[in-house]
């Protein structure tokens, strides 16, 4: 059984694919991407072919790539995977000098061998022409010994490879060659033929018997099955090139395809998605590494509009549309809103709508819907949105406008929840009868010095509040810290068991927070702000831009 420990170096993995008693393969890959589908197909080895890794450059295969070039694109294919890689080293970049510095360069980039072919620099590939002239077997010898020589791992394998078949020098001359080869220290043969049927190889393998591993190619001769060289006592086949010509089969047809079409909704079924590319590549291990080594910023805040409810004070304007799509000056009240938390720097806002729900369709925001909008409340709209409430956020009324700098002293306060609360909230309009108002009665009333208010507390907030005891008016804007949205859906949950959820308001789910014990801080403005609730409010709102 084949030893795969990721443990073991790469060249050992492949000195024992070349050492084990069971047929091995290789598959031939040219840069990162395809080295990492030859992995992930289950292969226990790349072959790194010259000639696809030449044609992916877009060069012969004639040395027409320096070493160099092919040694970089081995250090992508090595980094992008963890099983060995062979590489064919074609005729060893030059004389034994040469070997000698590849071989210490493919050492140090954790290649697990090179095969070297007994040809001559620089090199043409075997399917090319007849008769190609070979190395002397003195001076090849000399190669593998420098090869060996030269090697920083010991499990490191250097392969020869034996052209005479292809060349048409026989059979007796093809032994005579392995021979010498294994005998100055190759850890392997690789017997080449062009043969479109397998007998030559078959032939060749009898004779060799089991003297040391040999390696086939059957690129010419894939008819014959591969079970007569499992049987004949095969170490390792290559498939030498067939992921480089699938390539180029596939990208002929799409490139074909979309130039014809001029459109790619033809061939966007049959190409791999956008999100395959990242997942080979492992986007994911970036991202959690940006977790560790990236400093981190504030989480975003997200903003959460109730905008469930007709707005029906407003009579005939709120009969196709809810009041949050009213227009005001030129412009739905919502855009507005929106718009206010953009400047913010808020761009994830999510919409809670209910009455005529369709004609609530801006872009660029999220919406949930509140069905039950007219039998419900507040805090069922909020409830609503409950799986979008996951960063720290901001809760705001639908049918409201502030002043931009309101948002911004919201953000600046401290606190797990804080509301911002209008001191001045009496002089807003001429008959308070009018209107549902959220009061608040607080730790201390407002402080118009300059020094004014710090660390105020929300004592109570109710509809109907003794008039001595009032201090203010919620706005219907409140910002709740990552603490702050965990006591939030505590809360909730705890409300929507003991019953009663679904009527309540928000200045009910405040007074429940309040008795749970959690701190709820006011931030005090003195007007600069409106809500849309009757026809007297929408003029106001026209007066206010
Ligand atoms: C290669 O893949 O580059 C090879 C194998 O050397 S062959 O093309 O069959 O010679
Ligand atoms: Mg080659």
């Amino acid at each position: 059984m084949l030893d795969t420990n990721p443990k073991l170096t790469k060249a050992r993995r492949l000195r024992e694919m070349l050492s084990s008693q069971s047929l091995e393969f290789l598959m031939e890959a040219h840069n990162g991407i395809s080295s990492k589908i030859v992995e992930e197909a289950g292969f226990g080895g790349i072959w790194a072919s010259g000639l696809s890794i030449s044609a992916g450059y877009g060069v012969r295969d004639s040395n027409e790539a320096s070493w160099t070039q092919v040694l970089e694109m081995l250090e992508f294919m090595s980094d992008a995977t963890s099983i060995p890689i062979l590489v064919d080293g074609d005729t060893g970049y030059g004389n034994f000098n040469n070997l000698r510095r590849a071989v210490q360069k493919l050492c140090q980039r954790q290649i697990a061998g090179i095969c070297i072919e007994d040809k001559l620099f620089p090199k043409t590939n075997s399917f090319i022409g007849e008769n190609q002239p070979l190395a002397e077997i003195e001076e090849f010898c000399g190669k593998i010994k420098a090869g060996k020589d030269s090697q920083t791992n010991d499990d490191f394998c250097l392969i020869a490879r034996v052209e005479a078949l292809i060349s048409g020098w026989g059979m007796l001359e093809a032994l005579k060659r392995a021979q010498a080869y294994y005998a100055a220290g190759a850890d392997g043969i690789l017997i080449h033929s062009k043969n479109s049927d397998g007998e030559e190889i078959l032939n060749f393998l009898k004779e060799w018997g089991d003297r040391c591993p040999v390696i086939i190619v059957p690129t010419t001769y894939y008819a014959t099955p591969t079970d007569r060289f499992r049987m004949a006592g095969t170490s390792i086949i290559i498939w030498a090139n067939h992921n480089l010509r699938a390539s180029i089969s596939a990208m002929r047809e799409v490139s074909r395809q979309i130039y014809r079409e001029q459109s790619l909704s033809g061939v966007e079924g049959m190409i791999t998605p956008v999100k395959d590319i990242f997942e080979l590549v492992e986007n994911a291990e970036l991202a959690r590494a940006e977790k560790v080594y990236l400093p981190q910023g504030e989480p975003d805040i997200q903003a959460v509009i109730l905008a469930a409810s007709r707005g029906s004070k407003l009579g005939d304007l709120t009969k196709d549309i809810p009041k949050c799509m009213i227009d005001i000056r030129g412009q739905p009240l919502l855009r507005r809103l929106a718009s206010t938390f953009n400047q913010g720097n808020i761009k994830n806002i999510t919409v809670v709508r209910g009455y005529k729900k369709e004609t609530v369709n801006l872009p660029f925001i999220e919406y949930v819907d509140n069905d039950a909008y007219e039998s419900t409340g507040e805090v069922s709209s909020l409830n609503a949105a409950i799986e979008n409430l996951k960063n720290p956020s901001i809760i705001a009324y639908g049918d409201i406008l502030f002043r931009h700098y309101i948002l911004d002293q919201l953000l600046e306060a401290e606190g797990d929840i804080v509301l911002v609360v209008d001191a001045l909230w009496r002089q807003k309009d001429s008959n308070p009868s009018s209107r549902t108002r959220d009061l608040v009665t607080c730790t201390e009333e407002f402080d118009s010095s300059y020094l004014g208010n710090e660390g105020v507390r929300l004592m109570n907030i109710a509809h109907d509040i003794p008039e001595n005891e009032i201090h203010g008016e919620w706005i219907g804007l409140a910002k709740f810290s990552d603490v702050g949205i965990q006591k939030l859906r505590e809360e909730i949950q705890k409300f929507s068991k003991s019953g009663g959820l679904e009527t309540a308001s928000m200045p009910d789910l405040f007074g429940r927070l309040l008795q749970s014990g959690s701190e709820i801080r006011v931030e005090y403005i003195a007007g600069h702000w409106l809500d849309v609730d009757n026809s007297g409010d929408l003029s106001e709102a026209q007066k206010f831009l």
